[in-house]
């Protein structure tokens, strides 16, 4: 009889902790892959960590998302692809980057478009700025914020820029965009198309001379150990983004989707804090750390702006002259204007 106990009692108990691990398997949580490519510790590195920790306070731990910077998961094209075909669930990266798979994000990379973090969030976070971001659903993508990477300055390591001349012959890397490529030229420069994770190193081996990207980027990236000259230049402002594969993104509940969604838009305005509290005191800290730093005199910006006015017409013939107006609209608007 008590034999019969004993294995009626093993029998349940192993029943108990099976429906157990069952029940725990149910509710495993859904694992987000977050890819982004700049250093954990940056701007970029902590408002991802915040994205991370709403999507978890949120869902009650039925998602989670692995954050993982220094593009170890590739470069932004690569990421963008593997969140179109699948492999990847999410990641930050520059708009700039995506013009290959959707043409209409090069409007962002028109040169002096923003004068201000202002005029930046009103057109981006209205409706032109969401009609943009809505394009890259036919092309796999779902856009949900726009972050701030910043507006961008000059660094290289064979002269202090003071007048446009300076720029002849300096082999720039610039993102994998035509825009840039155009630019840059359009100054004297050697434009040179590099990823993101490429730049330390070439810069460190001398295959360019230079680059450009905002204080925040020079700092948390350390190119203060491989240049040596800054020139403020703030010739265009970059946004990044935040993005889903939609393959993904379609097979998510309502709820699921509104978390991801209300987790972005938070981590957008810590993002934006952030970022525009660190640049206020990372140009102190690049001087700290050596950068010869000097400001183009109004005269010489001037001859810049002029100089980078000529690219215009040929980014309206590419997005269209619907969006260009559309955007310049908003922009006046921003402004202030009517
Ligand atoms: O993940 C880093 C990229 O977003 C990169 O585009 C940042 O501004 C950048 C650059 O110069 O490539």
């Amino acid at each position: 009889m008590k034999f019969r106990q004993l294995a009626l009692t093993a029998a349940i108990t192993l029943a108990t902790l099976g429906a157990g691990i069952a029940q725990a398997q149910d509710i495993k949580p859904r694992l987000i892959r977050f890819g982004y490519g700049l250093n954990e510790v940056s701007n970029q590195g902590r408002a991802a960590k915040v994205f991370t920790d709403e999507v978890a306070k949120a869902s009650g731990n039925k998602m989670k998302v692995r954050a993982i910077g220094a593009a170890a998961l590739g470069s932004d094209v690569q990421m963008q692809q593997a969140l179109i075909g699948g492999a990847q669930e999410m990641m930050v990266g520059s708009t700039a980057t995506l013009v290959g798979i959707t043409k209409e994000m090069a409007i962002w990379d028109t040169p002096f478009l923003f004068n201000n973090a202002k005029e930046a969030d009103a057109v981006l976070d209205g409706p032109v700025g969401q009609k943009v971001m809505d394009k890259l659903q036919e092309k796999g993508l779902v856009g949900l914020v726009y972050w701030e990477n910043g507006f961008r300055n000059l660094t290289n390591n064979k002269r202090a820029v003071t007048k446009l001349e300076d720029m002849d012959g300096i082999k720039l890397r610039v993102m994998q965009n035509n825009v840039f490529i155009d630019s840059f030229k359009t100054l004297g420069a050697n434009a040179v198309p590099l990823p993101f994770s490429e730049l330390f190193t070439a810069l460190e081996t001398k295959t360019v001379d230079g680059q450009e990207n905002p204080y925040n980027t020079i700092l948390s990236s350390k190119f203060y150990e491989v240049q040596k000259y800054l020139t403020v230049t703030n010739h265009v402002y970059s946004p990044w983004i935040v993005l889903v594969s939609k393959k993904w993104w379609d097979g998510l509940s309502k709820d699921e989707q509104k978390v991801l969604l209300d987790a972005a838009k938070k981590s957008r305005d810590f993002e934006r804090q952030d970022t525009r509290a660190e640049a206020d005191k990372a140009l102190a800290d690049l001087r700290s750390k050596g950068m010869q730093v000097n400001e183009l005199s109004p005269a010489e910006a001037g001859r810049m702006r002029d100089k980078l006015g000529a690219i215009n017409a040929s980014i309206a013939a590419n997005v269209g002259e619907g969006l260009w107006k559309e955007v310049q609209g908003a922009v006046a608007q921003a402004r202030g204007g009517k």
